[in-house]
């Protein structure tokens, strides 16, 4: 009979065992959500700024059929330079591994393999959330749903300013997922550092998110998720006008190209590091690493606590 166990990656399996931080790390942002060849390089510096900040990265993906928590280098390349790697969402896991697939896993799928394998932290760049015109499409990311149901705490910046982000943390509070900011009470809209919308809660410290997760796991009331929301500073952000002008045309492109559901988001991503000079994409960059450095600044307060 097939074995479709979850492989584990030999540094993440013993840092597990050993009860010492680690922080779970999604690959459709390498697969769909960066251009190559920046992708790998980016991959590989977003594994580095985990470990620089003292915990152990588990990048998380499907190679060939098998789930792996902690891909290796040649595992992560392949998911990195190959074509046709699907987008999994939880739903697809089973399908792509009894089926031999190569799949990246999006921010729904990671958070739900990360929480079966005990991880409770995982760092990505934006959500997704609700699409805009989501009332005739109906197109929400599954990624809300999962967090409804998954204990982790994802650190990211917001959702992409590409969604209805009023409607996403409606959304958010309807499904009963915990949203906090770091460090501020508006929640970030990914490129840029507002959103737009004011947040209940804000946070200052990795031991304070470590915290939350304590008295989460001890209530034992709350089961889902905690959305860590950590805006880049203003002077990092993409210049507004060019983010806005950047945005209308690439929704303007959607519509004119009939690009529906799940390939949305990386045509638009595609778009805006194309439209922008490759200025979104360092600000994309920026993103994922200075989450990194969060989740795994969390992940340590965590370990600290338990032990
Ligand atoms: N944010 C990014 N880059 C990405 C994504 C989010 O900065 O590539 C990916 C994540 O994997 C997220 C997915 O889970 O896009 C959402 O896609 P959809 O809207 O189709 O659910
Ligand atoms: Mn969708």
């Amino acid at each position: 009979m097939t074995d479709f166990h979850i492989r584990y990656g030999s540094e993440v399996a013993d840092a597990l065992r050993d009860k010492l931080p680690v922080v779970a790390l999604e690959s459709t942002i390498v697969s769909h959500g960066l251009p190559r060849p920046d992708n790998l390089r980016v991959a590989r510096q977003i594994e580095q700024a985990v470990r620089d900040a003292g915990a152990v990265p588990a990048t998380i993906g499907m190679v060939g059929g098998r789930l792996v928590v902690g891909l290796d280098d040649a595992e992560l390349t392949r998911l990195a330079t190959v074509d046709g790697v699907a987008k999994l969402s939880v739903r697809d896991l089973a399908l792509a591994a009894a089926t031999g697939a190569d799949g990246a896993t999006t921010v729904a799928a990671t958070s739900a393999v990360a929480a079966a394998a005990g991880i409770g932290v995982f760092a990505t760049g934006g959500l997704g959330g609700v699409h805009r015109e989501a009332a005739q499409t109906f197109d929400e990311s599954a990624d809300i749903v999962t967090l409804a149901r998954t204990p982790i705490a994802v650190v990211c910046a917001g959702v992409k300013s590409i969604l209805d982000v009023g409607a996403t943390l409606e959304r958010l509070e309807t499904l009963g997922v915990g949203v906090v900011g770091f460090r501020t009470r508006r929640f970030p809209g990914f490129f840029i550092t507002d959103g737009g919308f004011d947040l209940d809660w804000s946070l200052d410290s990795p031991e304070q998110v470590a915290d939350v997760l304590a008295a989460r796991d001890q209530h034992r009331v709350h089961h889902g998720g905690l959305i860590v929301a950590n805006p880049l500073p203003t002077d990092e952000q993409l210049a507004p006008e060019l983010h806005d002008r950047t945005l209308a045309d690439g929704l303007a492109l959607l519509e004119r190209d009939g690009v529906t559901g799940k390939a949305v988001t990386p045509y638009l991503l595609a778009h805006f590091h194309s439209a922008t000079d490759g200025a979104s994409l360092a600000v994309n960059v920026r993103i994922i690493l200075r989450n990194a450095d969060l989740a795994a600044r969390i992940a340590v307060a965590a370990a600290a606590r338990r032990a």
